[in-house]
């Protein structure tokens, strides 16, 4: 029997972890996914987050030492940011034309505020996104730029410090560039030889994702105990939802467009990427499955997407400024209706692409980041628990949902990038399975 291709058993894997969520709750077994199913998926992405950072080491280094030209890193970097930024501002903007246009916070009655207020203004991970605000507010202005810059490249590689990985990456890649082939080679060798083991290590552990995403939905779906507040939240995540649906139209538009791909084939291939998006909420811990899937599926050369996907993966959040966008005015739709100027939804704009660059690719980042949005327009400091736990009870499926988006608009701009610098080559995609057969 043919086997079946990964992302179709990826997304059986899904649906039956949501049936079995589902099932749990109804007879009590919540306790059980979390202390017996729980955990697999924990292994999963605790495994993808392992080869994370030195899968980027080892693809940048080696594709920035096979550039062979220095100019050809400054066009890549110019291009890619640039890039970058326009499609963040397209979905902002995206953003706020719809929340302003379908106002899902007008109409919200006190009696469901009230409901929201009691029920999460003082949960702990409302508590914990302030925190984690306030210490990132607390920084300077340039501290953004000072933490890219490691003291110590070990330390940088031990807290995954992404930024700090690729700004040693390049620096080494471009010195290896300029010691020259001969003096090179030992080191240059050394990192495609870690290349190619770290992308076995991928195939490897992607034949686990079916079970994993099990696990990971499955306990996604215990986590939903307040259908009413759900139901009441349900327009303002539509509103989110529709946004980031035009998003992804959006990328294929520009595949289309800028490299005459088949739209429905770049989607086809990226959706491993994009189901593990969904299931963990992590660009971090997607990463090296999104840089398999554009390296082999789509035909992106290494030395592109071994810098656009990491550099996009830290700075790169299209679904997150969307999201920010959105529930920016919806929080002062709801409770602060005297904010909404024309010139706070100017900074708006301003400050989400400053916050979704500055936002880390881990679960309810952007959530974080979205304080330090509303406190950039003057926002209430005692309503921020308030406007939080409006939110807070559909967090999770839409931080799934917008990390899709992170990681779709990443590979796009990969290809986008690889097709300006004519590097973007008919892929010779290889079956999970099939690089597993060569192991046994
Ligand atoms: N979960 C984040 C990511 O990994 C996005 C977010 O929190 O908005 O991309």
């Amino acid at each position: 029997m043919k086997k079946l291709a990964m992302h179709w058993k990826i997304i059986i894997g899904m649906l039956l972890g949501v049936i079995f969520g589902f099932l749990m709750n109804s007879v009590g077994g919540k306790e059980f996914v979390i202390d017996w199913i729980a955990p697999f998926g924990t292994i999963f992405i605790n495994l993808l987050k392992l080869i994370a950072v030195p899968l980027i080491l080892a693809s940048l280094i080696k594709g920035i030492s096979d550039l062979k030209d220095i100019s050809k890193i400054k066009s890549m970097g110019l291009r890619t940011i640039g890039i970058y930024i326009s499609t963040t501002l397209v979905a902002i903007v995206l953003g706020l034309s719809i929340v302003n246009t379908l106002k899902p916070g007008e109409g919200m009655s006190q009696d469901t505020l009230e409901k929201i207020k009691l029920k999460y203004e003082n949960d702990a991970g409302v508590a914990d996104k302030l925190a984690k605000a306030t210490a990132q507010k607390e920084s300077g202005p340039l501290q953004a730029l000072v933490d890219i810059f490691p003291s110590n490249i070990f330390n940088a590689l031990a807290e995954a410090s992404m930024l700090q990985v690729i700004f040693f990456a390049i620096f080494v890649g471009i010195c290896l560039l300029l010691i020259g082939d001969k003096k090179a080679k030992p080191l240059v060798d050394f990192f495609d030889s870690l290349n190619e083991v770290v992308m076995k290590m991928v195939d490897l552990i992607m034949l686990f994702a079916p079970y994993a995403v099990f696990a990971l939905m499955a306990n996604v779906i215990i986590a939903f105990d307040d259908t009413e507040v759900l139901l009441k939240l349900l327009w303002y995540g539509l509103c989110v939802v529709g946004g980031l649906i035009l998003m992804v139209l959006f990328y294929l538009v520009l595949v289309s467009v800028f490299t005459k791909k088949s739209p429905l084939w770049f989607l086809k291939e990226i959706s491993p990427a994009q189901l593990l998006a969904f299931s963990t909420s992590s660009s971090a811990a997607t990463l090296p499955v999104t840089m398999e899937r554009v390296e082999e599926h789509l035909g992106v050369d290494k030395e592109v997407a071994g810098f656009v996907l990491p550099v996009g993966a830290t700075v790169n959040m299209d679904g997150t400024s969307l999201y920010q966008g959105i529930a920016a005015v919806f929080i002062m739709q709801v409770i602060w209706p005297e904010g909404l100027t024309f010139t706070n939804q100017m900074v708006i704009i301003l400050t989400a692409l400053l916050a979704s660059i500055g936002s880390a690719a881990v679960p309810s980042a952007g959530m974080v980041m979205l304080i330090i949005v509303l406190e950039s327009i003057g926002f209430p400091a005692d309503l921020l628990p308030i406007g939080l736990a409006l939110i807070f009870a559909v967090d999770r499926p839409l931080d799934m949902c917008r990390t899709v988006v992170n990681v779709t608009g990443d590979a796009t701009v990969s290809m986008v990038v690889a097709k300006s610098l004519n590097k973007l080559h008919e892929p010779k995609p290889k079956e999970w399975d099939d690089h597993y057969d060569e192991v046994k």
